[in-house]
């Protein structure tokens, strides 16, 4: 690494000469940033090979964790703490006349990910390196990725993410690593001499799988693991080999090219919803046939036999997107290879591992099996295969029993089931907090726990507290080291030992104190960014995540529409100013939640601009809700909306990140609220609404009736009213009118209306126990300490043993 402060800087603005050709005052931030990025990647680096040359030595297992999505958010300061050179590196800058936040404001977030999945998975490469864990990301290198979001008159609209236009410092491009991914064209069996049946393919289209790997390094390790992400590119024969004797021919040629590469063009902008388009099928499978490849090629250089393959190599997939894993691994096995179909079956299901994010039916991927059969004709015939053992198998254990085949089968109603391939053909299928993984088992994969019972196991999700207290909130993380000293920082689970010091009333008011600090540059972020002002010493309640109906979002402003009457009629109306903020991106084509957004910023319009309540309640809606805006947002909130309708959240991770940072939950007992609240306990947490259970049977009866709800209770009607009859919100327009309809026509899907009134009151405790501030601040104590649970590191290390069966190879610690 570094030997000091002065070797650093003359390191610094040699690369500033070396890679852009200037000196420390001609450089502009970006170029600072820049150059500052490459060198550390420089140092990266060496312990980068390092690792890999250990992996190799030791043929140690390594762990590919497939997915679609890896929310990474920006990696400059991420590095810089897990390198343990922050300080020192901010020090020298300063020398330098260069401030390092700025910096690192200079760096375009990677958004390759919707929301929670993707940035578990990019949680999970943060601990999986800091733990000395021999754990890769195979993902796609999305030349755009989540949109950028912006409102407009109320409205969002979306802006292509141009992040790499500012140069993606991490990546290392690896031409000499790619593989070819075929898609179309037929299959035919041969017979070989020996009279086996091998199958050609012939007519198909090709493209080439470029990696680019991005070093992700453990913190106050040796350990650097790698993020590959695929990047479709024509093939070399399809570019270069060609003459064109007409105009015509080179057009066909740029537009069969722009098709193949437009595989790794963007991310599809959809958080748990299914669209079933070409495209994206053919992504899943780019990723897929990719990266087993090139973990076949890497257990290759190992020369062992095939029969050790799951003894090295872990394949796990991250919900059912890269669930071709299974019969990409078999064409592999078979076709190339040349082992049997048993053989190649034993081997695949020991290595392939999955995770279910969820049980909403409008998020269980399925294909038309006309769709697979036309891409993808060899893996088709695999799937069918699979199939047809499977059912065979289900036969034989119960003869007759053609209900039970129906509902498990891979292949049904013309559709290829992914989640039931993905059972099949893994050897481990969790949930992501207990419920839900009990939910799985009871009832949304009832006979299939039935069947393979020993394949279930749940693994809480978990967040990393080095991006998300150590970066993000430093004052808070310096705080608890001088409290309880620096072991927490390896060992998160400590941070129980906070507890100890609950009733310190001078930490108590330190906790206060930073809250409130940071509270304040939140809101100057809010002033410069929005224009509006808000009150630093009113509650700042937050609700950041995807806008769906399930996450309820409306509850949360029918609620500040109630108060707001409530003010204008009652003006002695007793209550602690407030700040309602949000953070949502809606998907582009969910009307319904499109309309909550709009609904949202005509509260805040409204709100924010009537002198009679302004000082007792401010609207905030934020655009473009990111990862980097995250952590402008969390070290700053009171109060964390965790509201969606009981057994709809598979698990949450929002929840976890603003309870680190000492944010007290209100919420329903959902996902991994459930977890929270069992550590927590009552006093440091705010419940309300139905549980899963009674959720469940409501629909199984469907004896629920929100027109009774909105017709017997006051607060609901004359708040739902104003949707539609003339108000300051409606204007006398009929735009609401939608969200109206489906509350109270449709039935409210997401029981918003019958959950009304216990949010309320589950809202005017939360007004009563912030006035007492000790108290208060306890509840946030009580939280920061039973965080540590909710590491990824804890999810990781539970994964380690339990699914991949591995220990960690080299580690300082
Ligand atoms: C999401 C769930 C969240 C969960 C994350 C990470 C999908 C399909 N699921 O509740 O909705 O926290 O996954 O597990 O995006």
């Amino acid at each position: 690494m570094f030997k000091g402060k002065e070797d650093f800087k003359q390191a610094f603005c040699e690369k500033l000469e070396t890679k852009l050709g200037k000196q420390v005052d001609m450089a502009t931030e970006l170029d600072a940033y820049r150059a500052l990025g490459s060198l550390l990647k420089d140092k990266i680096s060496k312990n980068w090979l390092r690792t890999n040359l250990e992996h190799e030595k030791s043929q140690q297992k390594q762990v590919y964790y497939f997915s679609m999505e890896f929310l990474m958010g920006r990696l400059l300061g991420n590095n810089l703490l897990n390198m343990q050179v922050l300080s020192m590196v901010q020090e020298g800058l300063a020398d330098l006349g260069l401030d390092l936040t700025s910096l690192e404001e200079s760096e375009n977030d990677p958004g390759l990910g919707n929301g929670g999945l993707g940035r578990l998975a990019a949680c999970f490469l943060d601990s999986l390196a800091s733990l000395g864990l021999a754990g890769h990301g195979y993902g796609i290198r999305y030349k755009y990725g989540m949109f950028d979001q912006r409102i407009i008159d109320g409205y969002q609209v979306e802006l292509p993410d141009h992040w790499l236009s500012k140069e993606f410092v991490w990546e290392v491009r690896q031409p000499g690593d790619a593989v070819e991914v075929r898609f179309g064209g037929e299959v035919h069996g041969v017979k070989d001499e020996q009279g086996n049946l091998t199958f050609e393919y012939s007519n198909y289209d090709r493209v080439n799988a470029v990696p680019y790997d991005v070093p992700v390094a453990g913190y106050n390790n040796e350990t650097v693991n790698t993020l590959r992400l695929w990047s479709a590119e024509a093939t070399e024969e399809d570019t270069l080999l060609r003459a064109f004797n007409h105009q015509q021919e080179y057009n066909d040629f740029l537009a069969h090219k722009r098709s193949l590469e437009s595989i790794s063009e963007f991310l599809y902008p959809d958080d748990s919803n299914e669209e079933g388009k070409q495209l994206r099928l053919k992504q899943e499978y780019f990723l897929v046939s990719a990266g087993v490849q090139s973990a076949v090629r890497a257990f290759e250089r190992l020369e062992l036999p095939w029969s050790s393959f799951s003894e090295k190599v872990a394949l796990h997939i991250n919900d059912t997107h890269p669930a071709l894993v299974i019969p990409e691994l078999m064409r592999i096995l078979m076709d190339e290879k040349h082992l049997g179909w048993e053989e190649a079956w034993e081997i695949t299901q020991s290595s392939v591992s999955y995770t279910n994010h969820t049980t909403l039916s409008e998020a269980l991927e399925t294909w038309p099996v006309g769709l697979v059969r036309s891409l993808l004709p060899r893996i088709f015939m695999i799937i069918n295969e699979i199939n047809e053992r499977f059912c065979e198998m289900l036969w034989n254990k119960d003869p007759g029993n053609f209900n039970r085949i129906a509902s498990l089968a891979i292949i049904a109603d013309g559709q290829v089931k992914m989640a039931h391939l993905s059972i099949v053909g893994s050897y481990s299928v969790n949930g992501v907090a207990k419920l839900h993984t009990e939910i799985l088992k009871t009832r949304e994969m009832k006979i299939f726990y039935e069947t393979f019972p020993e394949r279930f196991n749940n693994k809480t999700n978990g967040i990393t507290h080095r991006r998300w207290l150590m970066h993000a909130n430093r004052p808070l993380s310096q705080l608890i080291t001088e409290t309880i000293g620096e072991s927490w920082k390896e060992k998160p689970a400590q941070l129980t030992d906070l507890l100890k010091h609950k009733e310190d009333t001078s930490l108590l008011e330190e906790i206060g104190t930073i809250k409130q600090n940071n509270k304040h540059s939140f809101a100057e972020f809010v002033k410069e960014n929005t224009g509006i002002v808000v009150d630093p010493s009113s509650i700042f309640d937050v609700h950041i995540k995807r806008l769906h109906g399930y996450k309820r979002q409306l509850l949360n402003a029918l609620h500040i529409m109630y108060l707001y009457t409530k003010l204008k009629a009652d003006p002695t109306f007793d209550m602690v100013p407030r700040t309602f903020i949000f953070g949502a991106k809606s998907a582009p084509a969910y009307h319904f939640a499109k309309k909550v957004i709009k609904l949202i910023n005509t509260i805040a319009d409204v709100v924010n601009n009537d002198a009679d309540v302004k000082d007792k309640i401010k609207v905030v809606f934020l655009e473009n809700y990111s990862v980097s805006l995250a952590e402008k947002i969390i070290p700053a909130t009171n109060v964390s909306e965790q509201i969606s309708t009981a057994s709809k959240e598979a698990s949450g991770t929002g929840n976890m990140k603003l309870m680190m940072n000492g944010a007290v939950t209100l919420g329903t007992l959902d996902g991994a609220n459930v977890e929270i609240y069992d550590s927590v306990g009552n006093d440091n947490i705010y419940l309300f609404g139905l549980s899963s259970k009674e959720v469940l049977e409501y629909y199984r009866t469907g004896a629920y009736s929100s027109r009774q709800v909105y017709e017997s209770d006051e607060r609901v009607r004359n708040t739902l009213d104003q949707l539609i009859h003339y108000s300051p919100f409606s204007r006398g327009e009929t735009e609401f009118q939608d969200i109206y309809d489906s509350l109270v026509t449709y039935n409210d899907e997401f029981f918003v209306l019958k959950d009304f009134a216990s949010y309320i009151d589950a809202q005017q405790k939360v007004n009563q126990d912030f006035q007492n501030s000790n108290q208060w601040n306890k509840k946030s104590l009580v939280n920061i300490a039973h965080s540590g649970k909710f590491s990824s590191d804890r999810t990781i290390e539970e994964y380690a043993s339990s699914i991949w069966g591995i220990k960690p190879v080299s580690t300082v610690r």
